[in-house]
């Protein structure tokens, strides 16, 4: 096993003028494509400022949402996992990465189903994986990907997501080894009983999905009080636009591979 937040590269995709179109569960105003895009290039430019050698991919204007990278693979210094969506309309973004993937890993892994797994719902720790069941996640693909994973020198733990959240990194993420940011809903989460558990100051469970890379952990820039509760635990706090992604029910770890 390797550090969960000690990477050197990174694979994103352009957006297509079509992620206007991404799926989204509620209502609420449509994303603006050229604000979108801005928010996405200035991601791209921060993981590169911080360190990473960042790959893009080109935009793919039949899948909307493929410049959320993450949910289709998984990426670690010993192989890659090609995914199976369990958003229907995702599934065919598959078959555009696995050659950029091919290219960059020597072992590449491949779900072959019935299951389905979206990396939305795969939390990296430092010691395990948590893959966490959702809309989007089945047990049967928990259960191969765990498989798969084990093949890689990984170990997966298969955790429940609280009703209403997309998926499980939507409510939580990795702060530092042992310490995960986590909205109230997932407090009890038994896959965290060893870890220290921060909550989402109330108002702000939208901060929960932030993106520790290396030294620095990227939020949302309107988490007022996330951001000085992880300031004040002495982390280096990167302020992101994410209004627009978050339109379409991203945010900050979607938006790369990382290894
Ligand atoms: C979707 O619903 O699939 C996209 N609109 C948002 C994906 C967000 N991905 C993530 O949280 N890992």
């Amino acid at each position: 096993m390797t550090s969960p937040f000690a990477f050197t590269r990174a694979l994103c995709r352009t957006p297509a003028p079509s992620a206007v179109n991404g799926i989204r569960a509620g209502g609420g105003p449509d994303p603006d494509f050229d604000t979108l895009a801005a928010e996405h290039e200035a991601y791209v430019a921060t993981l590169r400022e911080l360190g990473l050698s960042v790959d893009l991919l080109p935009a793919l204007d039949a899948f909307p949402d493929a410049l959320f990278t993450e949910d289709v693979a998984l990426t670690f210094p010993e192989g890659a996992i090609l995914l199976r969506p369990g958003a229907e309309a995702r599934a065919g973004e598959v078959a555009h990465i696995r050659d950029a993937l091919a290219a960059r890993h020597r072992v590449l892994l491949e779900m072959t189903g019935p299951g389905h797994v979206e990396g939305g719902d795969v939390l990296r720790l430092a010691d395990r994986i948590v893959i966490g069941l959702s809309d989007r996640t089945d047990r049967a693909g928990a259960t191969e990907l765990a498989g798969l994973l084990e093949r890689l020198g990984y170990r997966a733990e298969v955790a429940v997501t609280p009703a209403g959240v997309l998926h499980f990194k939507t409510g939580c993420s990795l702060i530092d080894a042992r310490t995960v940011l986590a909205v109230p809903a997932m407090r009890d989460c038994p896959e965290f009983a060893e870890l220290e558990v921060v909550l989402t100051p109330p108002g702000e469970e939208g901060a929960a999905n932030i993106l520790r890379v290396r030294d620095t952990v990227l939020i949302g820039e309107t988490w007022r009080a996330t951001q000085a509760l992880l300031a004040a635990r002495g982390i280096a706090v990167r302020r992101m636009a994410t209004e627009h992604v978050a339109r379409i029910d991203a945010g900050l770890s979607c938006m790369s591979l990382r290894w």
